[in-house]
């Protein structure tokens, strides 16, 4: 089950860390070679179909499936009625369970669009038309259906989300220059291209699950929570994944239905979410609402930021979508007060959607920044770097590195910024109103504990082993230039296996955490069995290079030589076979030394209780953007085009360019999305998710993205990790959104604070 596919590669400097090598999966994927979690082969396998809630709360009052159970092919029909075995799993950190039964089918509704009822069949068609026969009846209970619901009420004060330093409301009422103003984003979805579902199979007590996985270990972890098992009997397998974007980080309960489904018929069950399904299944980003207050002198230096946000969460767990979570750290200012609500709603809990938190508050604050310039006539690229942040006033420690000065500059200077005419409608091309925006984005560096295995073949092969995940953002290819660099052998001549909780643990890829610290620990073991090789070729009876006198060798291009050059020049292969040896096999891990135990290792690959925040050593570390973006609003229609956009990153080191700037710009593309379509759309009735489809929740395509240049002006960060990168895969789509919300301002002279800016907005 795991790939080992031979890689393409281009000349062999692509193959180092920092070379422009193309994803290795890329092509697997292209053609379809890639085998996704619902298309493996399975005999006798049984299919599973959810039947979801009608109603936002009340009670399940009877389930009437006779009709369904006597139709062809139905093998059973699950309802709230029945004990799945299952019990409490533990969250993300590892705090032990509450020790009761878990029921994902309950009896209890709290959202619309919760799974309720499920129906197995010998084939998925049979149990889509049997699920049709089932007739669910409620008792319906007064509900709140979103955070514009008049009963919604203003929530509950997130204590550890107050932050606050100086006075803030005295010095914003004594500021000469201010401005207040309210922002909104709806609710937002992670529509990835591979819809949500699994294959459950189990063998005696041993249970294996084909699930797309954001964290094999973690999943793995709280599967084996819910069925009481042992951690090891339960075995995630996701070597491709078609996008998660943050939604695939922890099993849900369409998954535990799935898993005591398989284990009742004692036969193979694959359970597809369908694709409206996806919408309620797990939460995507929250809606959230923000105030800001920004004071300030005459001549535009910032005083005071009084911040006040709130966003949904569910009714049943809370989930905040932080709005307070760029706003401390992207500017100076002496006096800061920001707080957070949660608003409970009668939806799925809201989760992660790529740059939670950072994205809608540097929305807010990015917005407001340029409200700020326009109140004080100062072009908002002077306002920014006027209030430029020499440190970190929130935790009061220095950057450590921090290059967003030069990502402003650098920015403005490709995108030609000087050009820019101030007042709005200033710019145009006939009924073309043309408008340019800046919003800076930022994304912290988060780094766990990560494991990982080299082995060195007979045949000269050298095998990468992580249990980590490439769900697309590149982490095989990384990999394989990390041992290259390490070992001097070619891509083309090594291996990655990934994606198996069977694996060595890792870090989740998520938080932008996964590629400084797996790259950490595969260049930990490579170094380590570079190092064994080199003193088993120096001392070894049978070794060529025993009597050079050399006290080290040289690996490049995949030979061993001594290092001034002198002497034999062997391939890895015939090395290995003049040592006698079939494999040399090291295993490293990046836990501290005195942090070793079985039981320390169990949390830091299945919980998030190792990982490390931004500021948990001496300095703050982030990584930094600023995006600058110009639109075309058609003045009679209201159309808004994006045009053009430049955006510059400091993300440190880059481990593969072409990668990385393949992030961002997906991060842009989601960003132009947000901004100009995106939405969520609830009904107000029955908290229904009416555009739960991917016809009516529009994503952007092709013909809305113009030419992104993205720039690095990032150098090398060793205190963020060991190969010198911070965080890629979210702050691309950070700051996007006020960029384009500021230059359809100066466009039109129109501040429109909800997303999306639609056209019925601007007219
Ligand atoms: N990289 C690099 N140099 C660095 C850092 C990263 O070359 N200094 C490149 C590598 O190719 C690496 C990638 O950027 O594989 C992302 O690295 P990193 O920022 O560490 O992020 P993770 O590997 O932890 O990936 C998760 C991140 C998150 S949290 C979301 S959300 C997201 C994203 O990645 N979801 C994605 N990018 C995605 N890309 C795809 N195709 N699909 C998703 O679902
Ligand atoms: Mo990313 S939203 O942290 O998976």
């Amino acid at each position: 089950m795991t790939i080992m596919e031979p890689r393409k590669h281009g000349d062999a400097s692509d193959g180092m860390v920092g070379g422009r090598m193309s994803r290795f999966e890329g092509s697997l994927k292209i053609t379809g070679a890639a085998t996704y979690a619902l298309e493996y082969p399975f005999d006798n396998l049984a299919h599973a179909v959810l039947l979801q809630s009608t109603i936002a709360a009340g009670r399940v009052v009877s389930v009437e499936t006779t009709a369904a159970r006597a139709a062809p092919g139905v093998l059973m029909v699950l309802t709230p009625e029945d004990d799945l075995g299952l019990k409490m799993a533990g969250d993300w950190f590892g705090t032990p369970p509450e020790d009761k039964p878990y029921q994902p089918l309950p009896r209890e509704v709290q959202f619309n669009g919760q799974s309720i009822v499920a129906v197995v069949a010998e084939t998925r068609e049979q149990a889509v038309e049997a699920a049709k026969l089932i007739t669910i009846t409620y008792d319906e209970t007064a509900s709140v259906k979103s955070i514009d619901d008049p009963n919604a009420g203003e929530g509950k004060l997130m204590d550890n989300l107050t932050v606050g330093w100086g006075d803030a409301e005295a010095a914003l009422a004594a500021a000469p220059v201010s401005i207040e103003a309210e922002y909104a984003t709806p609710r937002e979805y992670h529509v990835a291209m591979e819809p949500h579902g699994l294959t459950a199979e189990w063998n005696g007590s041993e249970l294996t699950i084909w699930e797309p996985s954001q964290w094999s270990h973690g999943m793995a972890r709280m599967y084996a929570e819910w069925c009481g098992l042992p951690n090891e009997n339960v075995r995630i397998i996701s070597p491709f994944i078609g996008g998660g974007f943050g939604s695939k980080g922890q099993p849900l309960a369409y998954g535990a239905v799935a898993v005591a489904a398989a284990k009742r018929l004692g036969r193979p069950v694959r359970l597809a979410v369908t694709r409206p399904q996806n919408f309620t299944s797990y939460g995507g980003r929250a809606a959230t609402r923000q105030k800001i207050a920004l004071g300030a002198t005459r001549d535009g230096i910032l005083q005071a930021i009084v911040h006040r946000g709130a966003s949904e969460t569910s009714i049943y767990a809370d989930y905040p979508e932080q709005t307070g979570a760029a706003t401390p750290i992207l500017y100076k200012v002496e006096n800061f007060s920001s707080q957070h609500r949660i608003v409970p709603v009668n939806s799925v809990t809201p989760g992660a959607l790529r740059g939670p938190g950072k994205n809608p508050s540097a929305y807010g604050i990015e917005c407001a920044m340029e409200e700020l310039a326009y109140k004080l006539d100062m072009d908002p690229l002077e306002l920014r770097l006027k209030n430029y942040a020499d440190h970190d006033y929130q935790s009061g420690k220095p950057w450590s590195t921090r290059r967003l000065r030069e990502a402003l500059t650098e920015g403005a200077e490709a995108f030609g910024w000087s050009r820019r005419s101030h007042a709005p409608r200033s710019m145009r091309k006939g009924k073309q109103l043309i408008g340019w925006g800046i919003g800076c984005g930022t994304f912290p560096v988060i780094r766990a504990p990560s494991d990982a295995i080299i082995r060195i073949l007979g045949n000269g092969r050298v095998e990468v082993v992580s249990g980590s995940i490439d769900m697309g953002q590149g982490t095989y290819t990384i990999l394989a230039q990390t041992a290259s660099e390490v070992l001097g052998v070619p891509t083309d001549q090594i291996d990655v296996k990934l994606g198996d909780s069977r694996l060595p643990g890792s870090a989740i890829a998520g938080g932008s955490m996964l590629a400084g610290s797996i790259t950490g620990a595969v260049h930990k073991a490579a170094t380590a069995a570079r190092d064994e090789l080199i003193g088993l070729a120096l001392s070894d009876a049978n070794s060529p290079f025993r009597d050079t006198g050399s006290n080290t060798l040289s690996l490049t291009g995949g030979r061993i030589e001594a290092a001034r050059g002198e002497g034999p020049s062997l391939s890895l292969g015939d090395l290995m076979a003049a040592l006698g040896r079939d494999e040399i096999e090291v295993r490293r891990n990046t836990l501290p030394a005195g942090a070793q135990s079985a039981q320390e290792q169990q949390q830091a690959w299945t919980t998030m209780a190792k990982v490390q925040g931004p500021t948990m050593g001496d300095y703050s570390m982030h990584s930094w953007c600023a995006h600058f973006a110009e639109v075309v609003v058609d003045e009679d229609f209201g159309t808004v085009r994006v045009s053009r956009m430049v955006s510059a990153f400091d993300c440190g080191r880059l481990y593969n360019p072409k990668l990385v700037e393949s992030q961002w710009k997906g991060g842009i593309i989601m960003g132009i999305g947000q901004a100009l379509l995106e939405e969520g759309l609830i009904d107000p009735r029955n908290g229904r998710t009416v555009n739960n489809n991917v016809g009516d929740y529009l994503v952007p395509t092709n013909a809305d993205i113009p030419d992104l240049q993205v720039i690095s002006v990032g150098v090398p960060d060793y205190e963020a990790s060991v190969l010198g990168g911070k965080g890629v895969g979210e702050v691309g789509i950070v700051g996007v959104a006020p960029a384009i919300a500021n230059a359809v301002f100066h466009a039109t002279g129109k501040r429109i604070r909800d997303l999306p800016i639609t056209l019925e907005k601007l007219l």
